[in-house]
């Protein structure tokens, strides 16, 4: 163990060492607790087949799962080369230059990070990605980029699938070496829900980048490029890929909206590639970007800006398709859609179907359409482990061009107002939601601004509470701590300013800030916070656990908390992971390359006078008895 702390000490691993290390590093003396893995297991599937999974209805028995469809292909054979080779050889400025030269439509698949962020409210774990990973990067060799990480996965790892996302990233990585990795960055607010100060900022960016990012998206959830410009500069210096990105809000063709018009996109656009932008992405975050509008938009930015345009969108409407193809007419060098399976509805447009869908025009799409079908029957059986997190939208929904809701944040928000006991007035929630969006001064809607509009949409569905009441009783009201926050400016300035009546009601006696947060924040001390986090767990502690403690300290604490009393949970397979066992299960767990664990579920018996029940596993046929107390 001694060794191996040695090894895996971060000094030791970055070269920054000298002869004094083993004097001055007191932690490589402390040795990991070598309680049996199997032990920590057999208690976490205890407590799933007693308990159940939080946010998984509880049923009498483990739904009967369809083993995953895979394509076949020979895992001798590397796969093609890609762009990441020719990020890698040609630097960023290459990389766009090949962009431009393409003369089909780039894909970037997003079924690892949006489609799933979007639809099944971010659940989907790493195991399901590593299952299809290697096939992906051979059937999908040809994409600009997987995006595969950032936006709400980040926290969503730890906070409930109980696992490490940094962890995904190197995995990914080393299984698919030949794509770009593109993660999604809220600029100040890195991968997470308010501002952060800037070393964090740059920190996270360096760390990612290291880790296996390639390409960075920022925005500003509210459009800010202050907010954007700490970002930009740390993703240029770490030799990286900055995709600045435009939020869009509105309609562009709707002259009641003039808040939002052409001339406003194309300033931002100018601005972005001042501040040193190598790829502008327009982020149609909710969907909102109709046809014709996305035809005038793009050609409009095409000339204003020399930068490749890269196009989000989310297919609630039902229109992605046809909008994608108006962009594509117009000259958009990249788009972003997912697999079929995970496509759709609130997630992107479906990559085959926008394959079929241009063919035989002037740009088709650059990429397998038989390789997209192949691996999406992978994702129609995995999808359905995670039934439970589905939305229940099951069919288009023109009404997103008036609630302007994120696909990210639907069913998210969702199940927030299952928690608060408003499930049943959903409708009114979403009603609400776009009446504080016009109440707030008509913001863009992105997070955090979106998550801080639907904690507003919320308190006043909860408290009975219109735009009347909300001024004149205001005083007198405790609001949300995110709307406080966001009213004081610490998430940012929105374009307009905000509304002054509004403000004061909120603010109370607090003062508003107008310059960019991250100069009143103090710089975090890395090294206090490693001290802290070696003291809290009693082990040496990675660069990445820092900034995620940083980012997210209780979530961390839980997180690792979990991990002291279940181990690596990450390694079962989802069925298991969200409904434990059935009574006379066998299944395998393979805990790490070469070692593998065979567990039978034999019995569970009647709670006993405390409500504990004796679970009774066979663990590599040894017989095994675990108490788990019933909370049920
Ligand atoms: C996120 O920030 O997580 C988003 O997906 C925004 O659209
Ligand atoms: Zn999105």
């Amino acid at each position: 163990p001694f060794l191996e702390n040695v090894v895996k000490h971060p000094s030791f691993l970055s070269g920054k060492f000298n002869t004094s290390f083993i004097d001055t590093t007191p932690e490589l003396f402390l040795f990991p607790n070598r309680k049996d893995r199997g032990t920590k297991l057999l208690n976490y599937i205890g407590n799933i087949t007693v308990n159940g999974f939080p946010g998984v209805e509880k049923e009498k028995s483990k739904p009967i799962f369809s083993a995953s469809r895979k394509p076949m292909i020979d895992l001798t054979v590397q796969p093609p080369s890609g762009t990441k080779q020719i990020l890698d050889q040609h630097g960023p400025e290459g990389l766009v230059k090949w962009v431009k030269e393409q003369k089909g439509v780039l894909l970037t698949d997003t079924t690892f990070r949006d489609a799933h962020q979007s639809l099944l409210a971010t659940r989907v774990r790493s195991y399901d990605m590593f299952g299809i990973a290697t096939e992906s990067s051979h059937g999908m060799h040809n994409l600009f980029s997987f995006e595969m990480w950032g936006g709400a996965t980040f926290d969503v790892a730890y906070r409930f699938l109980k696992e490490n996302p940094w962890d995904r990233l190197l995995k990914m990585r080393e299984m698919i070496p030949n794509v770009l990795f593109q993660m999604l960055f809220r600029g100040a607010n890195a991968v997470g829900y308010k501002n952060y100060p800037d070393n964090v900022i740059r920190e996270f960016i360096r760390e990612s980048a290291e880790a296996g990012i390639d390409v960075f998206r920022i925005f500003d959830s509210l459009n800010w490029i202050k907010g954007m410009e700490v970002a930009i500069d740390a993703t240029r210096e770490s030799g990286k890929i900055a995709e600045a990105a435009i939020c869009y809000t509105g309609d562009i063709l709707d002259d009641s909206r003039a808040k939002y018009t052409v001339q406003y996109y194309k300033d931002m656009a100018k601005e972005l590639e001042a501040a040193g932008a190598h790829i502008l992405a327009i982020k149609d975050m909710a969907g909102l970007l109709k046809p014709e509008a996305a035809y005038r938009l793009i050609s409009e930015l095409k000339s204003t800006v020399n930068l490749p345009i890269h196009l989000h969108t989310h297919d609630t409407s039902g229109n992605g398709i046809y909008m994608y193809a108006k962009a594509v007419e117009a000259g958009v060098d990249i788009v972003d859609t997912a697999l079929g399976a995970m496509a759709g509805l609130t997630s992107q447009p479906s990559a085959s179907t926008l394959s079929y869908a241009l063919k035989g025009g002037n740009r088709e799409v650059i990429g397998d359409i038989h390789a997209f079908e192949k691996l999406s029957y992978y994702w129609e059986d995995v999808r359905k482990y995670y039934q439970d997190f589905e939305s229940g939208m099951n069919s288009p929904h023109t009404e997103i061009y008036v609630h302007e809701m994120p696909g990210g944040q639907y069913s998210n928000l969702q199940q927030q107002a299952k928690g608060v006991g408003l499930g049943e007035r959903w409708e009114e929630v979403k009603e609400m939601y776009s009446r504080v969006n016009l109440l707030f001064g008509d913001v863009v809607k992105v997070t955090p601004s979106s998550k801080i509009v639907g904690d507003m949409a919320l308190f006043m569905v909860q408290n009975n509470l219109d735009e009347t009441t909300v001024i004149t009783r205001g005083k007198t009201i405790d609001f949300p701590d995110s709307v406080i926050e966001f009213f004081e400016g610490y998430i940012g300035q929105p374009y307009g300013g905000f509304p002054k009546e509004l403000q004061e009601v909120i603010l109370k006696d607090r003062q508003a800030i107008t310059v960019r947060p991250g100069e009143l924040l103090e710089p975090i001390d890395f090294k206090g916070v490693k001290e802290e986090l070696f003291n809290k767990l009693g082990r040496p502690v990675t660069s990445q656990e820092i900034l995620a403690y940083t980012l997210y300290p209780k979530v961390f604490d839980e997180y690792t908390t979990t991990e002291k009393n279940f181990g690596d949970v990450s390694v079962l397979d989802t069925p298991t992971f969200l409904y434990g066992m059935k009574l006379g299960e066998e299944i395998e767990v393979e805990i790490e390359v070469g070692k593998t664990l065979i567990i039978k579920l034999v019995s569970i018996s009647e709670p006993t006078h405390d409500g504990n029940r004796i679970i009774y596993f066979e663990l590599n046929g040894q017989p095994r008895e675990i108490s788990i107390q019933d909370m049920t």
